[in-house]
């Protein structure tokens, strides 16, 4: 059941924009880069000092903490049914070994910031409402993207999380201990809570608002994601004693699939995605030649069966290019592309309507725990402009009036599921 359509004025109190802007600043202490960005990798002990910072803050406001086996940080605001599926808001703050002070810590602080102003005005909903940390929504050390919320909804095993493993070896089971225990203060809870909605309110990370000069997208859905790894074999030899004729050099077969990959892919235009994010050439010698290229694909798309396609012809390009070596391509993970539900999208447009901020609606091309949230309840999305449309970059940036514009739609949209 969704909230009703918005009638009268807006509800939910204003929102304090200072706020809001001087908290991104405090949390971007926690990893800050000399260029401005933040490097906070998921399960760290900085990405559990960050966390620290926002329990401290939820607790000023009579937030109640607890976190589940994976590490996902719920801070709980009791409403006058408690026994109700809760509405939860909130986004990431593991970030991009050089990302930026948004992506993602602006959902949990719009978030934050939404709570915070209910509790000012001691406004009390009949639902709980839940402000939610996904753990390791990047993915970028400890595949896959969006684990926490993976886990959460069901959509990945646990173990299966636990048996990850970063580039450098080291497994997540031998890491999460030691994260979760720097949050003492914060009890387990294991069992996932029931879900009436779920909103997340991010940065767009692409020019589309800005060029469209709009403070507020509300997102329609989000593309499918596919990750693969491409594993080439050849043989390690002499630099200097190995003719090329008989050589099974990794790294030049690894080049050549490369080439052939994205000629294919720049052939179909923009609306497909291709990045080849990480190589892993070994022995990594300068007088060796390369036995054993590794090297990841992250591969996107609107539609499903284009995203097959893909996968396909990357298959028989590697194949077809592995020479004398031998190559093995590795499905890592993948999500299909999902549209969010009208009647959340309809919701948020009203309460955008409610605060007179004018909006587009949009697809997203990043990958956000809502989309793993769609499958276990409600969920929509809110976007706010960066600048340039630039993200995992150090130089991310966004305007305090669009970061204060979109929490106060988020607030009003949760304040109404929350009644609801
Ligand atoms: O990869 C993504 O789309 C997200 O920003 N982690
Ligand atoms: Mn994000
Ligand atoms: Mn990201």
């Amino acid at each position: 059941m969704m909230a009703s359509a918005p009638h009268g004025g807006p509800r939910a109190p204003r929102i304090d924009g200072e706020r809001l802007w001087r908290r991104h600043l405090e949390l971007a202490r926690h990893g800050a880069l000399s260029a401005g960005g933040v490097d906070r990798p998921a399960f760290s002990a900085i990405d559990a000092q960050a966390r620290r910072q926002l329990v401290d803050w939820g607790r000023a406001i009579g937030l109640v903490p607890s976190m589940d086996a994976i590490g996902n940080l719920f801070l709980r605001r009791t409403g006058r049914r408690p026994e109700l599926p809760a509405v939860a808001t909130g986004s990431h703050l593991d970030t991009q070994p050089t990302g930026g002070k948004f992506d993602g810590a602006y959902g949990v602080l719009a978030g934050l910031e939404a709570l915070a102003s209910l509790h000012e005005a001691g406004l009390q909903t009949e639902r709980d409402l839940l402000l939610v940390v996904w753990a390791n929504e990047e993915g970028s050390h400890f595949a896959p993207t969006t684990m926490g919320s993976a886990v959460f909804s069901g959509q990945l095993p646990l173990a299966e999380a636990l048996a990850a493993q970063a580039p450098d070896g080291g497994r997540l089971e031998d890491a999460l201990p030691a994260f979760l225990a720097a949050h003492p203060e914060v009890p387990r809870q294991d069992t996932a809570p029931p879900l009436h909605a779920f909103l997340e309110a991010h940065i767009e990370q692409g020019p589309v608002l800005e060029a469209a000069g709009l403070p507020l997208g509300i997102v329609t859905g989000i593309q499918g994601l596919r990750w693969l790894e491409v594993d080439v074999r050849g043989q390690e030899a002499h630099a200097g004693t190995t003719p090329g004729s008989v050589r099974r050099d990794a790294l030049r077969q690894a080049v050549q699939m490369a080439r052939a990959l994205f000629a294919h892919f720049d052939a179909l235009g923009d609306s497909v995605r291709f990045t080849l994010g990480r190589w892993r050439v070994e022995p990594g010698s300068p007088n060796t030649v390369p036995g054993r290229v590794r090297f990841t694909i992250d591969l996107r798309h609107p539609r499903e069966a284009a995203l097959a396609d893909g996968e396909e012809a990357i298959r028989q390009l590697c194949e077809t290019h592995a020479g004398p070596c031998t190559v093995a391509v590795e499905r890592l993970s993948g999500s299909a592309p999902i549209v969010f539900p009208e009647g959340i999208r309809d919701l948020l447009d009203q309460c955008a309507d409610l605060w007179a901020f004018p909006r587009m609606a949009l697809v997203s091309g990043a990958t956000h725990d809502a989309k793993l949230l769609h499958g276990v309840t409600t969920t929509g999305m809110l976007f706010v402009p960066c600048e340039k449309g630039i993200s995992h970059n150090q130089l991310e940036n966004a305007t305090p009036e669009h970061l204060a514009a979109g929490t106060q739609v988020l607030a009003e949209a949760l304040l109404r599921l929350a009644d609801a």
